[in-house]
């Protein structure tokens, strides 16, 4: 029995369940409030999820977590044989992690209708019965820390807006392309890129008011699959992977190159140049002064290595599939400060850091 520290509307708790069920790891959730002294003196930091295992290690990050437990498994495995789907399923991942977040936290908390259904399921899930305060006061504070450090902090404003929607859109009808040929992303079996996707797609767009109405009409195969996600077991009979990128496929990696790996490397730029915000452009769009991310620059290393680790062939056929301006920095990334983060490649058991500041993005 592990203890999965987080919330019943967390994001990247929504993706680890998703996958403990699937394996049928049996798991029971505690709240983060309440217990911050034993998270940061187990793991180092105060964040959704975090993992305690019945031999007292801790464990911490979604994608180093599923990568452990899948390493203990014998069962087949949620990533991909063929080296060129397993990279693409990589990206997936991590565009689902640290894209796809920001689209996120704006539905949430711009519409009324879904911040206040948020901030009373956080209310119910992490304060009510953990701190003695009144419950409007403890729901004010909810909504402003979240909108002001998540979504005007994160450089949603009103002349952002509109690609920040769009960039949920865009996702949506990428997927729905895809989910009407088959199943999963990568075939008729998940892959870690399905876990992942869960993150932004089961506990936010699928789930807040606002966005899971869009989802319903504009993409009802995403819909389903999110529900198919939720109920999926292994099944030896279906292990059906595709074995090459095909149209649906490609437009994916294209959209997550012009967003997600320009965001990596216009974050990882910031970062050597020491400053805690930057101005960063997204297909033209630009956002004032977004928070500098180490964690990030992390994220982009282990993308950088596991590049560095494909044959010359299989980097050559990849390069087709991606956009090449933004996705030269996977192969030349040579002007970017070192993050310095899990140097002894121990996580999910290293020492932590959030992905933003103490937790959410420092003051302007
Ligand atoms: N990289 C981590 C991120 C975990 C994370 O950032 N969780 C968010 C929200 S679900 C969080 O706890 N943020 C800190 C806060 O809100 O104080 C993962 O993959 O699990």
């Amino acid at each position: 029995m592990m203890r999965v520290y987080g919330c019943k509307i967390s994001y990247y708790t929504g993706k680890l369940e998703t996958y403990l069920r699937y394996r049928s790891i049996s798991y029971e959730n505690l709240p983060t409030v309440g217990n911050e002294h034993k998270l940061r003196t187990g793991i180092g930091v105060v964040q959704m999820p975090v993992v305690e295992l019945d031999d007292g290690r801790w464990l911490t990050d979604t994608t180093p977590i599923l990568a452990w437990l899948e390493s203990e498994q014998s069962a087949p495995s949620i990533y991909p044989e063929n080296p060129m789907l397993k990279f693409a399923a990589n990206l997936i991942e991590d565009y689902a992690d640290e894209w796809l977040w920001r689209p996120a936290m704006h539905y949430r908390w711009s519409y009324r209708a879904d911040r206040n259904y948020a901030a009373q399921a956080l209310y119910d899930d992490l304060i009510a019965n953990n701190r003695s305060m009144p419950r409007l006061i403890a729901i004010q504070i909810l909504k402003s820390r979240q909108f002001n450090g998540f979504v005007r902090g994160d450089g949603v404003t009103t002349k952002t807006r509109e690609h920040v929607e769009q960039t949920y859109l865009t996702a949506l009808d990428l997927l729905q392309a895809i989910f009407e040929r088959r199943r999963f992303v990568l075939g008729d079996t998940p892959t870690n890129a399905d876990f992942a996707l869960m993150g932004p797609m089961l506990r936010h767009f699928g789930q807040d008011p606002t966005p899971a109405e869009i989802m319903r009409n504009r993409a009802p195969a995403v819909y389903e699959w999110v529900a198919r996600m939720w109920n999926v077991k292994p099944d030896a009979k279906r292990l059906k992977p595709i074995t090459t990128i095909d149209q649906v496929l490609a437009n994916l990696l294209v959209e997550i190159s012009k967003t997600h790996l320009s965001q990596l490397r216009q974050n990882a730029q910031a970062y050597s140049k020491n400053l805690t915000r930057y101005d960063q452009t997204i297909q033209d769009c630009l956002y004032v002064q977004v928070p500098t991310s180490r964690y990030r620059v992390w994220c982009l290393e282990e993308l950088q290595h596991a590049w560095a680790a494909l044959d010359d062939n299989t980097q050559a056929k990849l390069r087709q599939y991606l956009s090449p301006l933004e996705a030269s920095v996977l192969w030349d990334g040579n002007s970017i400060m070192p993050s310095y983060y899990d140097t002894e490649k121990t996580a999910p058991f290293n020492r932590a850091i959030n992905v933003f500041g103490r937790g959410v993005p420092p003051h302007h």
